[in-house]
């Protein structure tokens, strides 16, 4: 019995030597010291000794279990601390790297378009007026000559917050009070960048868009002027080579009233896909200044004239970078946000 307790200890001794891994130090533990292992057989055999001899050999047993409990328990710390040393070697900072560089984000195109068409009015002498997004009903629609019930307002399926209270559809109301601040029959020359919603959504229109309007208001204000101005806004915007077009339309906040085209900036004029073959591009509605509107805010029609005009901001930046669908604007997609 002796003998066989020593084969067996210098057999897991051997073996243990070459344990070169935790998954293996834990086979070796459960060959020898597990429930089935070799160990714990020979000390279930101890029944069969003499009684002399079974405390002897009970304790060589033990002992033998708690060295190589030991020796085992030993292994595993050398294996684990080998490993983690391995691991450290292996993610070694390396302090001469150059640092990675963060990256720089950059105006959404909308803003872009916004920023160039606020740059052009302004080097022709208008101020930029903000406001906001929620107006009353009085201020968006009654102000600009749309009183309860008027058919216009159809136009533009709006989003009420009380019956009273709305996210305004257009910046006009913005104009109205610059009007009332400037004081009676005060000139006006501003021009109205922001947001406005309608509840509208396909390829070509969004709930939240954007506007620019503008007003003119002074004495002998013509048509000749709202031409001249918004022909020259329109060169500036598209290029110096592309004509402009002056077509009949209603508002009810001007009279009389033009949508304004330009000349198709893929074609030239001659006729494509983008104009449909017309050659004209829609680009924004104008006219003058209705003489009611002018009342409504404080001034009178007999002594001053205006002119009013609005544009579409994501029409615009679709014409400009050839975009077919304003879905795209704001889907936040940085594959198609990353080319402007
Ligand atoms: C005041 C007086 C007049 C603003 C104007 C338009 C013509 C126009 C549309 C273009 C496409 C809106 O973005 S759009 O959907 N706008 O055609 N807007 S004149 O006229 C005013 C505004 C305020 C006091």
């Amino acid at each position: 019995m002796e003998q066989q307790l020593k084969a067996l200890r210098e057999a897991a001794i051997a073996e243990l030597a070459r344990v070169t891994d935790l998954e293996e130090a834990h086979d070796l533990r459960v060959k020898y010291l597990g429930r089935k292992g070799s160990l714990t057989t020979v000390l279930r055999g101890l029944g069969g000794l003499s009684p002399e001899e079974r405390p002897r050999i009970g304790q060589i047993v033990n002992e033998l279990r708690d060295e190589l409990e030991d020796q085992i328990n030993q292994k595993a710390a050398d294996l684990k601390k080998a490993e983690l040393n391995r691991k450290i070697a292996a993610e070694r900072i390396d302090v001469t790297l150059p640092g990675r560089r963060a990256r720089l984000g950059h105006r959404h195109p909308v803003t872009l378009t916004v920023g160039r068409i606020k740059s052009i009015f302004m080097r022709m002498g208008f101020s930029v007026a903000e406001g906001s997004e929620v107006e009353t009903d009085y201020y968006n629609f009654e102000l600009l000559n749309m009183p309860p019930d008027h058919p216009a307002r159809d136009m533009q399926d709006s989003f009420y917050i009380t019956p009273e209270i709305l996210l305004r559809t257009h910046t006009s109301p913005v104009q109205a009070r610059t009007m009332q601040a400037a004081g009676p029959n005060a000139p006006v020359r501003v021009i109205v960048p922001g947001k406005t919603y309608r509840c509208d959504y396909d390829a070509t229109h969004s709930p939240m868009f954007h506007q620019v309007e503008g007003l003119v208001i002074d004495k002998g204000i013509s048509f000749a002027d709202l031409k001249g101005t918004l022909d020259l806004f329109a060169k500036e915007m598209f290029g110096s080579s592309v004509r402009t077009r002056f077509r009949p339309s209603f508002f009810p906040f001007t009279e009389p009233s033009a949508e304004v085209d330009i000349s198709c900036v893929i074609c030239g004029g001659s006729g494509c896909r983008v104009c449909k073959g017309s050659g004209w591009l829609e680009i924004l509605g104008s006219g003058m200044t209705h003489p009611r509107v002018l009342e409504l805010s404080g001034y009178d029609p007999s002594q001053v004239s205006g002119f009013a005009f609005g544009m579409g901001v994501e029409r615009i930046a679709m014409l400009v970078y050839g975009i077919d669908d304003l879905r795209l604007f704001y889907e936040n997609d940085l594959r198609f946000l990353a080319q402007f």
